[in-house]
């Protein structure tokens, strides 16, 4: 017919998220092995890969564990404070944004 129809196009901008890397930062005390073991259970990475995580840590004074959303990072840095603190060790974990 002569009706004129306007197709409205509306596009959704979904932004995506601000990313954060949790940091965990070398100190003189805590057993390797339990940061090894921290990383395997908080980060989903097998034992490989968690020793050289563990391992760079160690000898850079930091390194990354994962990448999530601000969300998720701040909950992985409290569940690494945690079980760091109830076994008495010093480690330290943070989150800070992507870039
Ligand atoms: N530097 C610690 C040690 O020699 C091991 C460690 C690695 C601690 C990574 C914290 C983070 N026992």
């Amino acid at each position: 017919n002569g009706d004129s129809v306007v197709l409205e196009r509306r596009t959704q901008k979904v932004k995506p998220p601000h990313m954060h890397q949790v940091v965990m930062l070398n100190d003189d005390y805590t057993p390797m092995e339990f940061v090894v073991v921290v990383i395997q259970e908080f980060f989903n990475k097998d034992r490989e890969t968690a020793t050289q995580i563990m391992l760079k840590i160690h000898l850079d004074g930091r390194g990354v564990c994962g990448v999530y959303s601000r969300d998720v990072a701040a909950t992985k840095v409290d569940q690494v404070m945690d079980a760091a603190n109830k076994a008495g060790h010093p480690l330290q974990c943070i989150s800070e944004p992507v870039e």
